[in-house]
């Protein structure tokens, strides 16, 4: 037997027993009860980082929980493998995207593998691959038919020196990540799923998750952004009174500001607007130039605010002589409400700078009381108050302005109640050659015609060259050439590929259930979801998750599936953080380009002082990054799961250090000397039994809570406490039990552990210890003892002792004696358990 546990040999011997004997592949036919514990999948770009680990190890610590627990838990693994960076290495390595993607795959999936993660990895699954993708293309023809797709010009960030389309992320500042030109936005035809369809549904199902973080339901419900207001048409000056005619649309959310309005906007996108560029140079030019810059929302409101006055003019709707001029602005959104507004400086931030900048009119309607109608205007007004200068509504109250508008509106036919949300369609074109092919072709005469489901999957072209840039798709000589499915006639395919984040909407289904022949299995899938319990980064709380419910939801609707909400539990885990190292010359300097010299930090090479910088995020751009895998070599891989559990909360964020790793190894090595000790002869220690069965008990519930900082911290008690006994049957128990417990956060050294100790079987198999409620009481107590109202002393005694035993008690007490000094005790109180104070 060794005296110190030697991760070295023993990790890779566990990990070889664990898959041979299919430890942890999950059975869909089980009758045990079930459990899906899933974290995010990991995007392959290269190596696992940290922040893989401790959201890897948070996962499988519940999973081989719960496994112990009695139940049939899948836990699986697999690659979010379509994405950017592979082209871009493509590009800059020559090497095929897929090469590049698998090669990544094979070094990650091994990085993993001397993790010990209890994963099934049978299921493993890349969305890169015609296996994942075919089926991802079976659900985008079904929701085609279902009508839940469709097909609508619209704006791209266009690099006009690389002649490609860009991602929202790579225009920055305005200009193209690589060419540095500056963007341009273009229309283009692209493909949409009709999310906006589900908003309602969405926000309402954010009331069901109540074991999702209340941050993330926020920021979701933000995002969907549900608007309660008006929506109501001008008429332009000019046309005949009268009629239901429809000049120009608005949308507003305070229609109590009616009167408040000096100006219309109209978006450069409004077809108003380009109507007016065909007859008008200036305009078309005043629009060219609002599409320079970035298309995000972020980008279109920080930009500077631009207007151009087409000199058209609309009649205000309750007032027929007065006459509103419309302007063309750069910040009013094609895609929202109308794409038109009516501006009214006083109470909107937006307009009042537009209406600084280009001396339009600012009218106070709004007023903390009636007695600010005049007071002067100096920025926006946008809190609530009374209504003031509004004709019938002054006085009223905010909301009661507002419907007081819609009713007069509705009844007058020019307008009406209106809910907007703010969520856009989703647009799942990418002109991008790495990711799932859109199963669509397009034919002069019969138009975009779905992929007959029998010639799925689409695959990607392997002989493709990134010399040129745009899509290769594009380029291809053959690929694209097909017969229309319809009419037998030629014609083409589409080249655009799927967003990445459609490959990351459905995989959670098809980890839990993997037929040949179609997405997957219905009844198998309803054994496993909804996922039990979601862990990921903070990062995917609006988009991945919104897209992921959207998408269950679909496949609801239209009857493949019967629940709406994918994942029941969701946790996002901290950032592992590290410090930073910055050499006099301000570049920043890795951790192990340095090293600590008293208080002070040098730089390796030249010896000179480096300066010390804030604990940030660990990332490559600042170098703070520590690589997981020599760390594993030489801690071992229990000893990196342990600190990843230890240090902080896991929604915190926890700091990578030398010393909190090297605290992990020592209590590794504790816990195999108190495993290698020899067994006692007998004898009893009640005081260590209940620690045990108390620790049972509480690291049960922090897992389940999965405050897992909290478990570890019991688990160190538990450690010394065992350490300090003497040796007794007790104690052996104790260690076993203290094994069974480390066994989901430290499975190598638990398994090592056990076998040594002639156990029988896996202890990953093995079940979760039990505990007797009857030892969590401590049923010690200490009683406060007062000589009229001063505390004198305080007392051990059994708990529930009764009132006259606890009187005797303490009137036997030297220190009361001597307080008393002879004197009769006139009355005693006595408060159970608690308290007794003797009045004499
Ligand atoms: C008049 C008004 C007065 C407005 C006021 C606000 C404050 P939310 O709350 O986000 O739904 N708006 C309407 N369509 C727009 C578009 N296509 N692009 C940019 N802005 C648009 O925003 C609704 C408000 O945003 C609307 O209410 C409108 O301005 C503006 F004191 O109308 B408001
Ligand atoms: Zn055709």
């Amino acid at each position: 037997m060794n005296d110190r546990f030697n991760p070295r040999n023993v990790d890779r011997h566990w990990q070889e027993r664990w898959s041979e004997s299919k430890a942890f592949v999950a059975e869909s036919n089980s009758t045990k009860p079930k459990s899906y514990v899933l974290e995010m999948f990991p995007y392959p770009s290269g190596r696992i980082h940290m922040g893989h680990v401790r959201n890897y190890t948070m996962g499988d610590v519940l999973a081989r929980y719960r496994r112990m627990r009695g139940m049939e838990v899948l836990h699986p693994m697999g690659w979010d493998a379509f994405g950017m960076p592979a082209e871009n290495a493509a590009m800059e390595k020559k090497v095929h995207p897929g090469a590049w993607t698998r090669q990544n795959i094979a070094t990650m999936r091994g990085q993993l593998q001397r993790l010990g993660f209890a994963i099934d990895w049978s299921r493993e699954l890349a969305t890169c691959e015609p296996e994942y993708y075919g089926h991802e293309q079976a659900l985008f023809l079904d929701l085609m038919e279902a009508g839940l797709v469709y097909r609508k010009e619209s704006e791209v960030n266009w690099d006009p020196v690389d002649m490609t389309v860009l991602a929202n992320e790579q225009v920055i500042d305005g200009k193209g990540w690589r060419s540095g030109a500056p963007i341009e936005r273009r229309k283009l035809s692209q493909w949409f799923l009709k999310i906006t369809d589900f908003a309602e549904e969405l926000l309402e199902g954010l009331g069901t998750l109540d074991q999702w973080p209340d941050k993330v339901r926020l920021m979701q419900e933000n995002w969907i952004g549900r608007s309660q207001g008006l929506q109501f048409c001008f008429r332009l000056a000019g046309t005949p009174p009268g009629g239901t005619g429809c000049d120009v649309e608005v949308f507003t959310t305070r229609p109590d500001t009616i009167f408040g309005a000096s100006f219309v906007a109209l978006s450069p996108g409004h077809p108003i607007a380009e109507a007016l560029a065909v007859e008008n140079p200036k305009i078309a030019e005043f629009i060219a130039e609002c599409r320079r810059g970035g298309t995000s929302a972020a980008d279109i409101e920080t930009a500077e605010k631009l207007g151009f006055d087409t000199g058209l003019e609309v009649i205000h709707p309750l007032d027929q002589n007065w006459r509103l001029p419309v302007w063309i602005a750069n910040f009013v959104l094609m895609d929202y409400g109308s794409g038109a507004l009516y501006g009214v400086p006083a109470h909107d931030a937006r307009d009042f700078e537009f209406a600084t900048k280009y001396k339009l009119p600012i009218r106070r309607v709004v007023a903390g009381n009636p007695a600010g109608a005049s007071d002067p205007v100096v920025e926006a007004e946008t809190e609530h108050g009374v209504a003031v200068n509004s004709q019938f509504l002054d006085g009223m109250t905010t909301e009661q302005a507002k419907a007081e508008v819609i009713r007069r509106a509705e009844a007058a036919g020019w307008g009406q109640s209106k809910t907007q949300f703010r969520l856009r369609d989703w647009g799942v074109s990418r002109q991008r050659y790495w990711g799932t092919p859109l199963p669509v072709i397009h034919c002069e005469k019969c138009g975009p015609v779905g992929v007959p489901r029998d010639q799925l999957p689409v695959v990607l072209p392997e002989d493709v060259s990134f010399e040129i840039p745009g899509n290769p798709l594009d380029r291809h000589p053959s690929w694209g050439k097909v017969d229309c499915p319809s009419c037998g006639g030629a014609a083409r395919r589409e080249t655009d590929t799927l967003d990445t984040f459609v490959d990351s909407s459905w995989y959670f289904l098809r980890f839990a259930s993997q037929p040949g022949d179609k997405p997957f299995d219905r009844a198998e899938v309803e054994q496993w979801l909804p996922v039990s319990q979601y862990i990921g980064g903070v990062e995917h709380a609006i988009l991945h998750l919104l897209y992921a419910r959207f998408w269950t939801r679909a496949l609801k609707r239209i009857g493949k599936l019967d629940f709406a909400e994918p994942f029941r539990g969701l946790f996002t885990q901290g950032m592992v953080t590290h410090e930073t190292y910055r050499a006099g010359d301000g570049s920043w300097l890795s951790p192990d380009e340095v090293r600590r010299d008293g208080d002070d930090w040098i730089h390796v090479e030249s010896g000179k002082p480096v300066s010390l910088g804030r604990v940030e995020k660990m990332s490559k751009s600042k170098k703070n990054t520590v690589d997981p895998e020599p760390i594993v070599d030489k801690y071992g891989a229990d000893a990196v799961r342990w600190f990843m559990l230890s240090d902080s909360p896991p929604e915190r964020d926890l700091e990578w250090s030398e010393s909190g790793i090297e605290g992990a190894a020592r209590f590794v090595q504790r816990v195999w000397r108190l495993a290698a000790s020899p067994a006692s002869a007998g004898g009893d220690d009640l005081a260590l039994r209940k620690k045990v069965h108390r620790t049972v008990a509480s690291v049960a519930e922090a897992i389940e809570a999965l405050q897992f900082n909290k478990s570890v911290a019991a688990l160190y008690e538990l450690t010394s406490a065992i350490e300090k006994a003497l040796p007794s049957t007790d104690r052996d128990s104790a260690v076993r039990t203290l094994l069974l417990l480390i066994a989901p956060g430290a499975p190598h050294l638990a398994e090592e552990a056990w076998s040594m100790r002639g156990e029988a079987g896996l202890i990953a198999q093995a079940a979760w210890p039990t505990f007797d409620p009857a030892l969590l009481v401590d049923d010690e107590v200490t009683l406060a003892v007062q000589v009229n109202g001063k505390l004198r002393d305080t007392i051990q005694a059994t708990r529930g002792l009764d009132k006259q035993a606890a009187e005797a008690l303490a009137l036997a007490s030297p220190k009361i004696q001597a307080q008393l000094n002879g004197a009769e005790p006139r009355k005693v109180i006595v408060v159970p358990d608690r308290l007794v104070n003797i009045v004499a």
